[in-house]
């Protein structure tokens, strides 16, 4: 037994050495792991700065703000949609008259100045040869300027006048003489609302005229009422209700592609009921064709009337620099509805101011109002002697005339 013991307590210690051992030996192989799996821990570290990088991103976020007040900008334009009687835009600080001679530079530099030049040279045969092409520079037309130099010749060979500054004196009193004396004033209504139908091709002015024509009635003291019947494009009768806020006039509108002439004839009617001094009614310029067009104008008319009565005037604007090229366009409107009259527009972009003349004899209308830029008071009741003093102004100062002051 006790030799059996010996041995078993020999085997339990050499098992237990050996485990021990391998025990020891495992123990020693783990010490070469940490070196691998220590570094990714390291690793995770450099990643703590990316998160600190966000920070940066904040500023951006705090960028937004600045686009806020773009959001209240609109608000301020809200308002006055809404309102009916604004405020009446500033008194202007020229008077018509310096407006007018100011306004006319361009045309003046072309045509005054090279019939100044001419004249100055003597009257010779070559002179009035050169006198003839500057008025069909400045588009008075080829025919009206040709009998214009005859007339002129024949008065100059008749008075005996002999020296440039007379030729200039009487050229200018043809030229008035040309325009005439026809009335010019935009007719009104005893009683009740005025009625004026605005009509031209695109482009020419009318939205802008009418927003100038409103402003200086409202400033007068008169209602105003606008009606939007250029419901081809949605965008004219914004146009004409920014006018509206411009001016303090009310605007009468419908949905793009209504019908013209019911915006017309509700225009009217509301303008009736309100007691407002003048309606104003602004008209498409371009349609599919110009038939359409033209049908389109000629129901709007015969509608409006039927409300209204007969149009105080039926206006035709026309663009100055488009010269004969537009002249004969105008003559479709001419042909489709009786027109009153002639608001020139652009004259201050034009060296070609002698449009003024050509339309006075080819269209046999008279120019009644000019748009002599693109701003609230640039528009001016046309006036023959203002216009050829204006054309003429500082001719007159070169040649030394007398400058006989309009204004
Ligand atoms: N320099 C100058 N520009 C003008 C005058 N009248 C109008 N304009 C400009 O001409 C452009 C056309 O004017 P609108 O009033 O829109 O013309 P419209 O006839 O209503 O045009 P549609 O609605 O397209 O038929 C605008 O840029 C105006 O500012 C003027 O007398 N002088
Ligand atoms: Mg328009």
């Amino acid at each position: 037994m006790t030799e059996e013991l010996i041995v078993v307590v020999l085997a339990a210690v050499l098992v237990l050495g050996g485990g021990g051992a391998l025990l020891l030996r495992r123990r020693g192989g783990p010490p070469e792991a940490p070196p691998t799996e220590a570094p990714p821990v390291e690793e995770v570290e450099p990643e703590a700065p990316p998160v600190e990088e966000v920070e940066p991103e904040a500023p951006p976020v705090e960028e937004v703000e600045p686009e806020a007040p773009p959001v209240q900008e609109v608000e301020p334009e809200a308002p006055p949609v809404e309102e009916v009687e604004p405020e009446a835009p500033p008194e202007p600080d020229l008077t018509p008259a310096q407006r007018f001679r100011a306004r006319l530079g361009r045309a003046r530099e072309s045509l005054g100045t090279s019939v100044a030049a001419i004249f100055g040279r003597g009257l010779t045969e070559e002179a009035w040869e050169e006198l003839e092409e500057s008025l069909i520079a400045a588009d008075v037309g080829v025919e009206a300027t040709m009998e214009l130099v005859e007339g002129l010749r024949e008065r100059c060979q008749q008075e005996g006048v002999r020296t440039g500054e007379e030729a200039l004196a009487l050229l200018k009193e043809v030229l008035r003489l040309e325009l005439g004396t026809a009335d010019r004033e935009l007719a009104r209504r005893q009683e009740g609302t005025t009625v004026w139908l605005v009509t031209g091709v695109n482009g020419t002015g009318k939205t802008t005229s009418i927003g100038k024509l409103a402003a200086r009635h409202t400033r007068e003291g008169e209602r105003v009422v606008l009606a939007a019947a250029d419901t081809f494009r949605a965008a004219a009768a914004d146009q004409l209700e920014r006018w509206g806020q411009t001016s303090g006039a009310r605007v009468v509108r419908a949905g793009e592609g209504a019908d013209p002439a019911s915006v017309a004839f509700d225009g009217y009617a509301s303008a009736a009921a309100a007691d407002a001094d003048l309606l104003l009614v602004d008209t498409a310029g371009r349609l599919q064709n110009k038939t359409a067009l033209m049908d389109e104008l000629r129901k709007t008319k015969r509608v409006l009337e039927r409300e209204a009565g007969p149009c105080d005037e039926v206006l035709l604007v026309v663009d100055a620099t488009t010269g004969q090229n537009g002249l004969s366009q105008a003559q479709a409107f001419l042909d489709a509805v009786d027109v009153s009259g002639v608001v020139l527009t652009k004259l201050d972009g034009t060296a070609r101011g002698g449009i003024v003349i050509a339309i006075q004899r080819q269209l046999g209308i008279p120019v009644k109002v000019v748009g002599l830029g693109e701003s609230v008071d640039d528009l001016a009741p046309f006036d023959p002697d203002a216009f050829v003093d204006a054309l003429f102004a500082e001719v007159a100062q070169d040649v030394d005339l007398e400058d006989d002051e309009t204004g």
